[in-house]
């Protein structure tokens, strides 16, 4: 396969300034009929009089240069390309194109293809050429007019972008509608639906005072749960404006939610699609975390419609120019609408446990890519999560006021371009008159950089000196990284736990945001007359490793004192992260455990506080991730993570019985229904409870877990229930699963969190559970987020089944990737990165899930997407 160059982009050598698409729509023979009236790029210095258009898997029935039919000496078609030898120079021309497609054979879901009975489209990244033959890149934007017909009964709902211009019947029970999008765009982002729809209605109006029709499509069963969804609409419509002065541009809004989405959810101009998972809610089959996911998805889908579409990218190594600056800009608004504190530790919490192991392994790329085999394999973690981050730090640098200043500049420069990165910076540099070229290697250099810490507090001085030596380990093609700009929020604490002021160049502070661009810089903090307690990297004012000795005595006094919500979370989750790591170790040398007793009263001191957030609080109470602690470890002992883990848990859960059952009795109501901070804090507080009285294996632990089973009224506590049930040896476990089958067996989205549950469990027998469920009826390998719930949770979710010993985990991994390569192939390629960090382990399971790699690398047939991963993992 092909490798694509950052380095070899050169600007297209024609343009479009117009397309007409008519479609006659049918589930397994669709004609598409386009016109593309197009012209040489004047920008373009390449030479030559030939076109190239791209196109995949499409059955040519004619072809015409304005107007008259081509031959087969005109042009020639391979695998991904038709070639016309000759097009006019210096005037404009026509090409028309009459193509077949076949949706229903479509299982890679990318193009035209089938969900369920409705016909939909997904063009991001190259999924319009699977439609017709195009110059499909994003820097070719341009007017679609759009007309769909097809039959009247089973597609009576026909939509696409833009706004709908007429419509009409046809003979045979056909019928017509046309759409025109007023905005040029690229092609990745045209739509059409066709089906049987029902539609939910809302209008929202603008901030000019303009009315916009908002429509939400679902299938009829689903018609009862998108008032959610409406609402979160609205709420990020008013948002962006009150946030970023942007306003929605066309007259209508339409979402559309289908079963079968590889994503979650895809901004096409005015008709947004939606992963179902992503739309449909109701109290009793979404649980809270479920409903913020759908807020935070409708509004980052929204928010694209400028950041993404009005302006969009040049070419797709730039996608995180569109997706980090969307997912900060969705961070945010979830953060606003719920607890900047507990958004911004979910947001760490993923990027270190997922995006920072993806930096650690083979697959590790800076935020704008170089080199790509094939562009769906950067829809990483890296590009949205960790573009995130730069962009935050953009933020920290400039101020609320510069950031919002350079944003309203880049808008305003580049409204209807494709554009760079490098435009983004630019904007931000000259509306702020600064100057930020060493920051720009965070665009260019991949790996997660150290920070190492040292301080000396010098009693006679009154100072404190503080040192930060900044490095970045080795990635693939980058031995060697320079100093990156990083900004470092501190804060330092009186004995008392208050905040401590000092003097830095000559100014009194409380806190401040240290600039770090040398490999290794010194601070010195004056007029301080006892020794502070540091509080460092402030809100993770930047995405990096902290290497910084630490008491258990400290990190337990900044769990009680801090007043930055991050650092005071952060020192609890520190402090357990120490003390498992000193009960791993007296596991390997055999040595019996004990929990420290700092931990415990320290948990006791936290369960018997006064709390505001409650949702907070719960975070306070819950132990790092096993796949944290893992991410930490030189050489990762899946199992005694889990052993340590699991101790602390039980040990806590015996220790502190009584408080964990106070805490959880004033919590537990009946709110179902509610969705406010204090209904969903005191769920979810109630539930972290529940999770550690489910250790003790008792009966009365049984007794009340499976009375909250029975009674919940809500997803949300019926889930945390059985999710306890599932990883214990309840005796009911059995009964409950089948329980919850039987009642939400109609709710596809429900019945991925049965599978899922299963397929997470750490309990033995695990792996026979997954055999079997793979067999079950309901299991689909044609619907990702069935995939994605069985084999995707056990391979992600499940670290010491999927890594047993034996290393049946990773063969059976291996078979899935196999089958679903020539299904899906993006869906199989996401499945093969918990491969790539083979080397973190020992070596028995190294050779183990390396012998998969390599058994994944020769088939025949592999998928570009597929051989990517694959070969670079083992690279
Ligand atoms: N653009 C692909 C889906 C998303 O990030 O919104
Ligand atoms: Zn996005």
């Amino acid at each position: 396969p092909q490798t694509v160059y950052l380095k070899d982009y050169t600007p297209p050598e024609y343009l479009i300034d117009s397309v007409e698409l008519d479609f006659d729509l049918d589930a397994q023979h669709t004609q598409v009929n386009s016109r593309l009236t197009m012209r040489r790029n004047p920008e373009s210095a390449a030479a030559g009089v030939s076109l190239v258009l791209t196109g995949e898997e499409l059955e040519l029935i004619s072809i015409q240069l304005d107007g008259n039919p081509l031959t087969e000496s005109d042009f020639t078609i391979n695998l991904e390309t038709m070639t016309i030898q000759q097009v006019p120079q210096q005037r404009a021309f026509v090409i028309s194109i009459e193509n077949r497609i076949n949706p229903k054979a479509n299982t890679a879901l990318e193009g035209l293809y089938l969900s369920s009975s409705m016909l939909c489209t997904q063009c991001e990244a190259q999924g319009f050429r699977k439609i017709t033959w195009f110059l499909d890149r994003p820097d070719v934007m341009t007017r679609f007019k759009t007309t769909l017909s097809a039959d009247k009964t089973q597609y009576p709902v026909l939509l696409s972008n833009g706004n709908k211009i007429g419509h009409g019947d046809l003979a045979n029970n056909r019928h017509w509608v046309s759409w025109e999008d007023p905005f040029a765009k690229p092609c990745y982002l045209f739509a059409l639906v066709a089906g049987q729809l029902e539609c939910v209605s809302d209008s929202f109006t603008t901030m000019s005072g303009r009315e916009i029709a908002l429509e939400i499509f679902v299938e009829q069963h689903n018609v009862d749960k998108c008032a959610h969804a409406m609402q979160s609409l609205k709420n990020a419509m008013r948002w962006d404006e009150d946030s970023y002065g942007l306003e929605y541009d066309l007259d209508l809004y339409m979402i559309v939610a289908v079963d079968h989405f590889n994503m979650g959810a895809m901004e096409n101009k005015g008709l947004n699609v939606f992963n179902t998972k992503f739309v449909l809610a109701r109290p009793d089959t979404a649980t809270d975390s479920d409903y913020e996911h759908i807020e935070g998805v409708i509004g980052h889908e929204y928010f694209h419609n400028w950041s993404g579409n009005r302006v969009t990218c040049r070419d797709w190594f730039q996608l995180s120019l569109k997706e980090g600056f969307t997912v900060f800009r969705d961070q945010q608004f979830t953060g606003d609408r719920t607890s900047q504190a507990v958004k911004r530790i979910q947001d760490v919490n993923a990027l270190r446990t997922r995006q920072f192991a993806e930096d650690a392994s083979p697959l590790a790329h800076p935020i704008r890519p170089e080199a790509y085999i094939e562009i769906n394999n950067f829809y990483t973690l890296t590009v949205y999560e960790k573009g995130a981050e730069v962009v935050r730090m953009l933020q920290t640098l400039l101020g609320a006021e510069g950031f919002r200043k350079g944003c309203d500049l880049y808008f305003q420069r580049h409204d209807g371009q494709a554009v760079t990165c490098e435009d983004f910076v630019n904007a931000m540099e000259a509306a702020n008159g600064v100057e930020l070229s060493q920051f720009r290697r965070w665009y260019s250099q991949a790996g997660t950089p150290v920070l190492t810490v040292s301080q000396h507090y010098d009693a006679d001085a009154q100072q404190l000196h503080l040192t930060i030596q900044q490095s970045c380990p080795p990635t693939p093609h980058q031995p060697d990284k320079a100093p990156l700009h990083i900004p470092v929020k501190l804060g330092l604490l009186a004995a008392d736990g208050s905040p401590a002021t000092f003097v830095i160049n000559g100014q009194q502070q409380t806190d401040i945001t240290l600039n770090l661009t040398e490999a290794e810089q010194s601070f010195v903090f004056d007029e301080l007359a006892e020794k502070p307690v540091l509080s460092l990297l402030r809100g993770f004012s930047a995405p990096v490793n902290l290497n910084m000795p630490r008491s258990l005595e400290e990190l337990a006094f900044l769990f009680k004192h801090d007043s930055d919500t991050f650092n005071r979370w952060e020192a609890g989750q520190q402090l357990v992260v120490q003390v498992i790591f000193g009960l791993i170790e007296d596991l390997h040398n055999h040595l019996p455990l004990h929990l420290n007793a700092l931990v415990v009263e320290a948990f006791h001191s936290l369960l018997n506080a006064e709390a505001d957030d409650l949702s907070y609080q719960a975070l306070l109470l819950t132990l790092p991730d096993e796949s944290y602690l893992a991410g930490q470890m030189t050489v990762i002992d899946v199992d005694a993570i889990h052993h340590a883990r699991e101790f602390v848990k039980t040990t806590l859960a015996h220790a502190l019985e009584d408080d964990f059952n106070r805490v959880y009795l004033i919590h537990h109501r009946d709110e179902s229904g509610k969705f406010d901070a204090d209904a969903i804090g005191r769920r979810r507080l109630k539930n972290a409870c529940l999770s550690y009285l489910s250790q003790l294996e008792s009966s009365d632990s049984y007794t009340l877990i499976l009375a909250q089973f029975e009674q919940a009224h809500n997803m949300t506590d019926q889930m945390a229930a059985l999710s306890v049930i599932v990883n214990s040896q309840h005796p009911a476990k059995a009964s409950c699963l089948d329980k919850f089958y039987q009642q939400w067996q109609q709710e596809a989205l429900v019945i991925d969190k049965w599978f899922a549950l299963q397929a997470s469990s750490y309990m033995p027998n695990t792996f026979a559970t997954v055999q079997a469920l793979m067999q079950h009826p309901a299991f689909d390998m044609k619907t990702p987020n069935r995939v994605r719930a069985l084999i995707g949770a056990f391979s992600q979710a499940n670290p010491v089944h999927f890594h047993a010993k034996d290393g049946e985990g990773y063969r059976f991994l291996a078979d899935q990737v196999l089958a679903l390569n020539t299904l899906n192939p993006q869906i199989a390629s996401r499945m093969v990165t918990s491969l790539a960090q083979w080397r973190r382990y020992d070596k028995g399971r190294q050779k183990l899930m390396k012998q998969q790699l390599q058994r994944i690398v020769m088939t025949e047939q592999l998928s570009k997407d597929v051989y990517e991963i694959a070969s670079k993992s083992l690279a």
